[in-house]
């Protein structure tokens, strides 16, 4: 529309005045997607946008996603402004992991590695020896059992499950899950299946066991990305949240990309494939951010100091 025009502009504008670029998340809406790319920022998971907005020259990283992102990008990057449209946009893993509760089961396995998800506040990241993404839990759980350890895994247990399933680790699960993942079923996954054979089932591994054991592919969304583009199939069924068509359809124009579904009989259910917290990123609010400095992200200066440790432990692991 004329508005979101004028408003693209006005976003354009600001990053350049202000020496910023935008870090976006494969599962915010389309409209902040395609601003990123225009405007020389990056589209990316959780492990690329950290990547990204530590080794750019930028002063300001805008980013576009929830909350432990943008505490990521201040962990990393103490030296630079961190703005985010919307300091509401949090997590289901990250707000079912406070950290007083997870401090106190960690004492429990003195013994263990507390290896936690990126999904968590820089205060759980503190008390971590090892902070992962999705793209990167496997090798680091092999390296660990490689090594004898045992593990502590938190928050998300189905993808704990997984990998504790695919390395044998010895891992104590926290109890948490993503509430967009969690919803998708295997029965109507299935029944997708009957209707479009052919179809490659790529699942996210925050998905229930269920759904990961009828999977084609089981990956992060860059790896999801990335089979989209390799395996020869024309049509796709995709467990994970929608926002990631964007780049699947741009990389594949002539494929097929549907959206799994989220109850057996068309229920309702609370995210159905779209993160609500992701969503809170408007075109508005990131004006707004950008323009008068709001959103600007924070993490005391001693909890940045420890969770930096797990953090770059992860940067630094070589596969
Ligand atoms: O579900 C999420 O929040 C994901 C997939 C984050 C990430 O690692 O990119
Ligand atoms: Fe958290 Fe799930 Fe939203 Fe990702 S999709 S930010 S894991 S609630």
């Amino acid at each position: 529309s004329v508005d979101n025009q004028a408003i693209r502009d006005e976003i354009k504008a600001l990053l350049q005045q202000k020496n910023a670029v935008l870090v976006a998340h494969y599962y915010t809406d389309d409209a902040i997607q395609e601003l990123a790319e225009e405007t020389g920022g990056v589209i990316a998971d959780s492990l690329e946008m950290a990547r990204f907005g530590a080794n750019h020259e930028a002063d300001t990283l805008v980013v576009a996603g929830v909350k432990f992102m943008g505490e990521t990008a201040k962990i990393l990057s103490p030296e630079k402004t961190i703005i985010m449209p919307t300091l509401e946009a949090t997590c289901s893993l990250d707000i079912g992991c406070p950290i007083d509760e997870f401090s106190d089961f960690c004492d429990q396995y003195p013994e263990r590695k507390v290896v936690v998800y990126a999904n968590t506040s820089a205060a759980v990241k503190a008390r971590a020896d090892w902070v992962v993404t999705s793209s990167i839990a496997l090798d680091v759980v092999e390296h660990l059992v490689d090594q004898g350890e045992k593990i502590i895994w938190a928050p998300d247990q189905h993808l704990g499950g997984y990998i504790q399933k695919e390395t044998g680790a010895d891992m104590i699960l926290w109890d948490g899950a993503c509430i967009v993942h969690e919803e998708f079923k295997a029965k109507g996954i299935l029944d997708l299946k009957k209707i479009y054979p052919d179809a490659a089932i790529l699942v996210h591994p925050e998905s229930p066991e269920s759904v990961v054991e009828i999977a084609d592919v089981v990956g992060s969304t860059s790896q999801l990305l990335n089979a989209t583009k390799s395996m020869p199939n024309s049509t796709f069924i995709v467990a994970t949240d929608r926002g990631i068509f964007y780049k699947m359809k741009q990389a594949s124009p002539s494929k097929r990309f549907i959206e799994a579904p989220t109850a057996g009989s068309g229920a309702t259910c609370r995210s159905c494939a779209h993160c609500p917290w992701m969503a809170l990123n408007s075109l508005e609010l990131l004006r707004n951010a950008l323009r008068d400095t709001s959103g600007e992200v924070f993490v005391p200066e001693d909890t940045r100091v420890k969770a930096l440790v797990p953090l770059q432990r992860m940067l630094d692991f070589q596969v």
